[in-house]
């Protein structure tokens, strides 16, 4: 059944102002630099923007602290500048998602301020305070074991003026709310209406699936044992109240307004669990950033160390979310990228010279044929890569990666030598690291890439000459031009957005085959995720290819084969879709 829906057929592209294109001069990205650059999306084809947090913060992760919900980080720029984007991509037909980071704050904050001057103070209860545990031998230990989502340490920091200890999920500068609390849910609503009634047309919400924790604080279970702290996942993510705090937060704002609503969800891979945040029924979110396939060359409790895999566990995981996500009635959102992710060439294909090209186009040719609402990161679109594996420790500034690096760097020097080989560690991040993703975007070939005329915050990626924006602009076969004809076939075919899922080849070691069916039009996708020359026997239910299907799109110029043995085999190239 078809049912358009303007927020499922959107392209949405992200951008991360710090990286993106910057206006001054000082290095850093900011909202003119944004207005400066919107052609480019709109001739890629884009129709909304998801924007990383634009909000006052100090900027201990990135933005994903916030001091002020109501105020422009002035490195971006002023209020005005953000109305005239607002006004600029409307203009354009483009619609404009914000972040929505409401399961902490910065410590920089007011609320935080006033919550840890006092015991008594009347915001103390804005966040989650508890006295110390502590052990037989009489140690301070935090009120519980659990371990920060970035690792490194406790998820309690001690707070000696007034002798407790905070939640904070993340870094010691983000304090968790308590949403128990509900003067604080009363808040994050009155926010949202102001940037909504704004004329923003939508919400990206950061970690929603943490922001009930469970009653009493339980410790979590020991899966590192011998270790005082464990990870805490299990605990405070998807706690008991979620759903009636979404709920809730649907009945007093997103019901009132057009939007488009996607919550971000790590840590589960449970489609039902899933599902429940999305189920028209529930009156919640419209979609989910699933995390499954993001964790799939990752070490379940180590993020950032990288784990290889089959690319039948690749397909099982598509398969999954194609098939269970809609047969429960609920929706997916399909990404490869975000500021938290390498690169997908880098990742999924294979960013070396003689392939990164066909790579990245098989991977949009992939990610632009599967159902749901499609989302493109900055750079994604003209296949940037992951940083050379030459570059030091010194050229990685995000604070998870720093964390992970630290919490090893101590455990070696406290275990074996002061002066420890980190070389392995260096490794696993030039796979993993959320600063891939964050290098400056790569606009042209002159200096700093076209991104700015002074010396950039993150070093430029050492191939932007050859890769960037202008160059692919109008290139035939340029990774830039098969993404604005992927998106154009995906909007003129249904079968892509809404077609209905079936793995014609659960098990082939290098081939993904797949038919997408949407009332009368007939997909069929098959790409080779190898380097070398692959064949694929077509099953018997799909007949001959011959005279039954019309060739439409490919990552090559010249045209697939699909004759080979009366159309029954299928010859596909290197990396070839
Ligand atoms: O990320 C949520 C999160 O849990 C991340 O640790 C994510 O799993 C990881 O980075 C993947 O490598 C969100 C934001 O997207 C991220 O940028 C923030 O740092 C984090 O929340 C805290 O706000």
């Amino acid at each position: 059944e078809h049912r358009p829906a303007w927020w499922k057929e959107a392209i949405v592209y992200q951008i991360y102002p710090h990286s993106f294109a910057d206006s001054t001069g000082n290095g850093i990205g900011d909202i003119r630099g944004i207005i400066s650059r919107l052609s480019h999306l709109s001739d890629l084809g884009v129709n909304v923007v998801w924007l990383s947090p634009v909000y006052t913060s100090p900027g201990k992760d990135m933005g994903y602290d916030i001091a002020d919900y109501k105020g422009v980080n002035s490195l971006y720029g002023a209020m005005e500048d953000f109305d005239e984007m607002l006004r600029e991509m409307h203009k354009r037909g483009i619609k404009l998602m914000m972040d929505l980071v409401v399961n902490h704050t910065s410590d920089q904050h007011p609320w935080f301020v006033e919550s840890r001057s006092s015991r008594t103070s009347p915001k103390r209860n804005w966040y989650i305070w508890r006295p110390p545990r502590f052990s037989p031998s009489g140690d301070r230990l935090p009120p519980n074991n659990w371990l920060s989502s970035f690792r490194g340490s406790s998820a309690w920091t001690w707070d000696e003026q007034t002798q407790e200890y905070y939640l904070r999920i993340f870094t010691a500068e983000q304090p968790d709310l308590d949403w128990e609390n509900e003067e604080v849910r009363k808040e994050v609503w009155g926010t949202m209406r102001w940037w909504l009634d704004k004329g923003v047309d939508g919400l990206r919400m950061d970690v929603i699936n943490m922001i009930s924790k469970p009653f009493g604080l339980p410790d979590a279970p020991i899966t590192e044992p011998g270790k005082h702290l464990q990870p805490g996942w299990q605990m405070f993510t998807n706690g008991p109240r979620v759903h009636e705090f979404l709920q809730e937060m649907h009945r007093e704002v997103l019901s009132k307004y057009d939007l488009i609503t996607v919550g971000e969800t790590p840590f589960t891979h449970d489609v039902k669990t899933l599902a429940e945040y999305v189920l028209p029924k529930n009156k919640e979110l419209q979609m989910v950033f699933t995390f499954e396939l993001h964790d799939i060359d990752g070490t379940p409790r180590i993020p950032l160390k990288p784990r290889k895999f089959h690319l039948s566990s690749f397909k099982s995981i598509i398969h999954k979310y194609q098939t269970a996500m809609l047969s429960l009635g609920g929706w997916n959102s399909v990404y490869l990228e975000n500021h938290d992710q390498g690169r997908s060439v880098s990742r999924f294909g294979c960013d070396a010279q003689e392939w990164r090209e066909l790579s990245a186009k098989m991977l949009a040719l992939f990610h632009l044929t599967l159902s749901g609402t499609a989302y493109v990161y900055q750079g994604e679109e003209i296949g940037m890569r992951n940083m050379p594996k030459q570059w030091g420790i010194e050229e990685y500034t995000d604070c998870k990666t720093r964390m992970y690096w630290n919490e090893v760097l101590n455990h070696r020097r406290t275990t074996s030598t002061p002066n420890p080989d980190m070389s392995d560690i260096l490794a696993d991040l030039s796979l993993k690291a959320r600063d891939h993703a964050r290098t400056p975007m790569q606009w042209d070939s002159s200096p700093n890439a076209g991104f700015s005329k002074g010396q950039p915050w993150m070093r430029v990626n050492d191939d932007w000459k050859e890769w960037n924006v202008l160059e692919q602009r109008g290139r035939e076969g340029s990774v830039l031009e098969f993404w604005k004809e992927m998106i154009r076939f995906r909007k003129a075919s249904p079968a892509c957005t809404y077609g209905q899922y079936d793995d014609l080849d659960p098990s082939h070691p290098h081939i993904f085959a797949y038919r997408k069916v949407h009332s009368r039009q007939r997909l069929l996708v098959i790409l080779n995720f190898s380097s070398a020359p692959a064949e694929w026997d077509v099953p018997e239910e799909l007949g001959s290819l011959q005279g039954r299907w019309d060739w439409r799109m490919g990552n090559y110029v010249d045209v697939a084969c699909l004759g080979e043995g009366g159309g029954r085999k299928v010859g596909l190239r290197g990396w070839e879709g």
